[in-house]
């Protein structure tokens, strides 16, 4: 089953999303050997699976795409705001075939395992083909959010009607015409698509646990002018998303919620709504994150307008967020989401009021009624940044594997490596700043990041990077210190891995911004990688 003639590489790399693309291109630039492998029969990663109706980055696409190619962000041009998921696909083949990267890549293809050869100092990868092969460096392109959660919805095995998840859309609108559909599930994925469910289907259900806030995501053909205005000053653009907090421009705010009179913080709050976006609402005054009185002046705001959108009482009580604090769990953005339930078809079902109990062949019960479905949408999220990893069975003799390593909780050094693991590197792993930033600034910074360290090791005839244990408690403290002032540490979300039954809570991200946290990459490397050992070797072992 050996592919024993297969040639060693200098890189093994799992997914062929936007990480494993940039770690193709960056690398086999510099002439290192790469093997990719890609479980899907395409490039793309999430952008391939979640084509689910409305699906869209809710980051804006001139923002989120590559910067490391000045042709590149010159010659595309994003029609939307945010664009569909089908142009951020037609975009990805883009820059696939431009840059000629699918050779690199073996696709339906899955990493199943993944071991450390300490003698040969080599990685080895078993592929579900039965093949295997040895490289020198294993790189994670595997993607934060990407392995969807296990459905435990009870008695959904029950079920006999249509059934489509919404990070594995296999079916089209049309499907669901005429239909009595339930949707599970009110994360940015149900927020996206209940609106033109609601559209096609005789009658919507929308099955709801935790009411999240939903801004209007205010998306808009993008007219010529400001293309042109953003391609004539791109390089500067993304410089300053390199040293932005999240990645995206920034809107610097200074002042605090109750430094202004109530009346003004309703006029701020209504202007943020009107621009909305990771910069609206959220994000108007500086401590709503860190102060849970100041957080609830923004929450009320929020609620007044559903309350004003929503026709009916009722269904704007239950649709009202009162559980966690705003942006403390990861906000959505909506076209027409709350006014979609004034629409007579369009039921919503509080799960907080009454649980779902079990389905039948036909039907949801829950614990006050039961409900005719003919198909049912699952949006019920992923088994994050993890899930992912975990999949890909990765062991060494020292460590074990990586989730008994990681059984009390994610410990890693700049959410790129991980002590155990030599010559293991993760692009947008957990505790680097992908969780709560344009994911693409951090993944081409992280792939830019490890192959300078593989520079420096190479420089210097090591063969194996790995950091000290000290080193990676350093960092695990940061992130703990910079989230542990903030109302995200006490909030149950997938942030911190509570949407799974059993996962440790480890917050999953370092929250003090990308610049900062790209400053603290270039001095460690500055410093000549302390916390880092070189065939065992490290100027410091703590960073
Ligand atoms: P999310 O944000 O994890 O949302 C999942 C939703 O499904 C959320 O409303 C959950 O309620 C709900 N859910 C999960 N399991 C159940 C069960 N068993 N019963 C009822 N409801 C359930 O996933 P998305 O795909 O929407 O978005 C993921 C990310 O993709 C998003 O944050 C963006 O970064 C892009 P809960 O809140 O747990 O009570």
């Amino acid at each position: 089953t050996s592919s024993s003639t297969a040639p060693v590489v200098d890189v093994l790399c799992v997914g062929a999303g936007f990480s494993g693309l940039y770690a193709a291109h960056k690398t086999t630039e510099k002439g290192w050997s790469f093997a990719g492998f890609e479980t899907a029969p395409s490039v793309g990663g999430t952008w391939y699976w979640n084509t689910y109706p409305g699906a869209r980055c809710d980051v804006e696409s001139v923002y989120y795409s590559y910067s490391f190619s000045e042709e590149l962000q010159q010659e595309w041009t994003w029609s939307e705001r945010f664009a569909p998921q089908a142009e951020i696909l037609a975009y990805i083949n883009h820059v696939a075939d431009r840059f000629d990267l699918r050779r690199h890549f073996q696709f339906n293809t899955r990493v199943v395992s993944a071991t450390w050869l300490a003698d040969e100092r080599l990685w080895e990868v078993a592929l579900d083909s039965g093949e295997t092969r040895r490289g020198r460096y294993l790189l994670a392109g595997s993607g934060g959010l990407s392995t969807p959660k296990d459905v435990d919805v009870p008695g959904q095995e029950n079920f006999a009607g249509l059934t489509v998840s919404t990070s594995r859309w296999n079916i089209s609108l049309d499907d669901l015409a005429g239909k009595r559909v339930a949707v599970i599930g009110t994360g940015s994925s149900g927020v996206q698509c209940i609106p033109l469910i609601a559209e096609v289907a005789e009658h919507l259900t929308v099955f709801q646990r935790t009411p999240n806030y939903v801004f209007p995501a205010r998306n808009a053909p993008l007219d010529a002018e400001t293309v042109e205005k953003i391609k004539s000053n791109y390089p500067a653009i993304r410089e300053e998303c390199r040293h932005s907090p999240g990645g995206i421009p920034d809107r610097p705010v200074t002042d605090r919620a109750f430094d202004v009179s109530a009346e003004e913080r309703h006029e701020r709050y209504e202007k943020a709504y009107e621009r909305s976006g990771f910069l609206g609402v959220g994000a108007e005054f500086s401590d709503l994150l860190l102060d849970p009185e100041a957080n609830e002046t923004a929450a009320e705001f929020m609620r007044g307008k559903i309350r004003e959108i929503v026709d009916a009482p009722e269904k704007a009580r239950v649709l009202e967020p009162r559980y966690h604090p705003l942006g403390a769990k990861r906000s959505c953005f909506g076209t027409d989401y709350y006014e979609t339930f004034n629409r007579p078809n369009v039921s919503v079902v509080s799960l907080r009021d009454e649980p779902i109990e079990t389905m039948t062949a036909d039907s949801i019960v829950t614990s006050n009624d039961f409900y005719q479905v003919d198909a049912l949408v699952l949006a019920i999220g992923f088994d994050a940044f993890t899930g992912p990893l975990f999949a890909l069975n990765i062991t060494t003799p020292q460590a074990g594997k990586l989730q008994d390593a990681w059984s009390d909780g994610t410990r890693t050094l700049l959410g790129i490596m991980t002590a155990g693991f030599p010559n293991f590197f993760m692009i947008g792993g957990p505790q680097s700043p992908a969780l709560v930033s344009n994911v693409i600034v951090t993944i081409e910074q992280a792939v830019d990041w490890i192959t300078g360290l593989i520079d420096h090791a190479k420089a210097r005839g090591a063969e194996v990077i790995e950091p000290t244990s000290e080193a990676q408690e350093d960092w695990v403290t940061i992130t703990e210190e910079t989230v542990g002032q903030t109302l995200y540490a006490s909030t149950d979300s997938w942030y911190r891995g509570s949407n799974i039954a059993g996962k440790p809570t480890t917050f999953m991200g370092y929250v003090g911004g990308v610049g900062k946290y790209r400053r603290m990459c270039a001095e460690l490397a500055e410093r000549g990688y302390p916390g880092i050992t070189l065939d065992g070797h490290t100027p410091d072992s703590r960073i």
